[in-house]
């Protein structure tokens, strides 16, 4: 049963704690931040800042709605009674965080009764703030955005004048897979990025900065702000053959790009680990 929950609020909140969390992930970083532990991998990192982003956020949230429900990367989930749910990456990008490379963000989508309603993606060493409420809009900090690059004056991307984001697992084998494909697909794109954070790759697609993304293994966290951002700024998100993005696929483009890239991967069963 859901409570009355204003989607706006919602959205105030989670941009208030992604704003503050990012803030303390800047000031707070250890000069000889290490790994804290590994997950599906030896290179699937955590540090404590992963840990205490996300600690930071829950108690915030918690603090103002506490019969909410929390679904968070690393560890801090937990159900509620009342219908909303928060979707919490609190380091979306964390390679790129241990290496201090500046394409790191802090990721939460709000849900009622499973659908994302609200989303935010801050982005604090580029000071960008990327936001979204469902049939509202999307902004970069404040700002409405759109996905249809300006690159094209707002026509339809095709593939062979596309710049393609993309990101690959953790895994040698799926690795392996995913080079293989994305080796097919530079010849018939204008250019590839791996930026190393799906949130931000799809803020990326939102804004008109690439005009497509896919990605095989993406998790809920990764996807649920930065999807509704891409949706509110005029994208298209889904998997192949007509399925949700999810982490068999996850493909984030205007329309028109958006089915020839779903082409591509469909004929190279691309939502496959062999
Ligand atoms: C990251 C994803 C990215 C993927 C990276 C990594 P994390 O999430 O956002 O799309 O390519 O390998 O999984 O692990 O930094 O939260």
């Amino acid at each position: 049963m859901t409570v009355s929950a204003d989607p706006k609020e919602l959205l105030e909140l989670a941009t208030r704690l992604a704003a503050e969390a990012g803030r303390a992930l800047v000031r707070d970083r250890p000069r000889d931040l290490g790994v804290a532990s590994t997950k599906s991998s030896p290179t699937d990192i955590v540090t404590v800042m992963d840990q205490r982003s996300e600690k930071l956020i829950i108690e915030g949230i918690l603090a103002e709605r506490p019969d909410d429900g929390i679904l968070g990367e690393e560890g801090g989930s937990r159900a509620g009674t009342s219908g909303v749910r928060w979707v919490v990456d609190p380091i979306d990008g964390t390679v790129n965080y241990l290496y201090e490379i500046p394409m790191w963000c802090v990721s939460i989508g709000v849900q009622i009764d499973g659908e994302t309603v609200a989303g935010v993606v801050e982005v604090p060493m580029l000071r960008e703030t990327f936001t979204a409420l469902r049939g509202h809009g999307a902004w970069l900090n404040g700002e409405p955005i759109s996905a249809h690059s300006a690159q094209s004056g707002g026509q339809p991307v095709p593939l062979e004048r596309a710049l393609v984001a993309t990101g690959f697992g953790y895994a040698a084998q799926r690795r392996a897979v995913q080079g293989r494909i994305a080796a097919e697909l530079l010849p018939l794109v204008r250019d590839i990025r791996r930026a190393g954070s799906a949130a931000i790759d799809l803020c990326s697609v939102a804004c008109g900065r690439v005009d497509g993304y896919y990605e095989r293994g993406t998790n809920p966290w990764d996807i649920a702000a930065g999807g509704l951002i891409v949706t509110e700024a005029g994208g298209r998100i889904g998997g192949l053959r007509g399925a949700a993005a999810s982490v068999e696929m996850t493909v984030a483009a205007a329309g028109g790009l958006f089915e020839a890239l779903c082409e591509f991967l469909e004929e190279r069963s691309a939502d496959r680990d062999s």
